[in-house]
């Protein structure tokens, strides 16, 4: 089954909307594998945005990530890459679509709440860079045949 890794962002975080942003994707019928609650340090942030530390806005984002905790977690699922990818929005909240998380809370392309893989490549670099093994939960839901 396919994975993908979702990161709520410090900005998320701070604004109080976890259980916001997790109870979309739990009510989508995704199933949450893996997940937890971390102070990022520079190391991982930079390995993290890597592809980008050429742009000019990569310090911006690096100190932005580490400047309070982040809630990471592994979300299963069919096609869940691409879907949890829509349901994020655009990565500039004034463009993205209402009904898109970053389209309905997000205000500035640098704080726009939360970050989900982007190719089945990416999600399986960040799920190893991000989660150890043991980090993982394997259990049954009753519902997943309702779904
Ligand atoms: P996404 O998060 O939608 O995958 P991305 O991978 O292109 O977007 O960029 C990673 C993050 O970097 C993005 O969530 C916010 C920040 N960012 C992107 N473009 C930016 C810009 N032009 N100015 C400031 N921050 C930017
Ligand atoms: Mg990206």
């Amino acid at each position: 089954m396919e994975r993908t890794f979702v990161m709520i962002k410090p900005d998320g975080v701070q604004r109080g909307l976890i259980g916001e942003i997790l109870s979309r994707f739990e009510r989508k019928g995704f199933k949450v594998v893996a997940a937890k609650f971390i102070q990022v340090s520079p190391t991982l942030a930079e390995a993290h945005y890597d592809e980008h530390k050429e742009r000019p806005f990569f310090d911006e984002l690096v100190s932005f990530i580490t400047s309070s905790p982040v809630f990471a977690f592994v979300l299963e699922g069919q096609d869940v890459v691409r879907v949890v990818r829509e349901m994020m929005g655009a990565t500039d909240p004034l463009k993205a679509q209402p009904g898109t998380i970053r389209g309905d809370y997000g205000r500035s392309i640098g704080m726009n709440l939360i970050h989900g893989s982007d190719s089945l490549e990416s999600a399986e670099r960040e799920i190893n860079l991000w989660f150890e093994k043991h980090e993982f939960v394997t259990y049954d839901r009753t519902l997943e045949s309702w779904m």
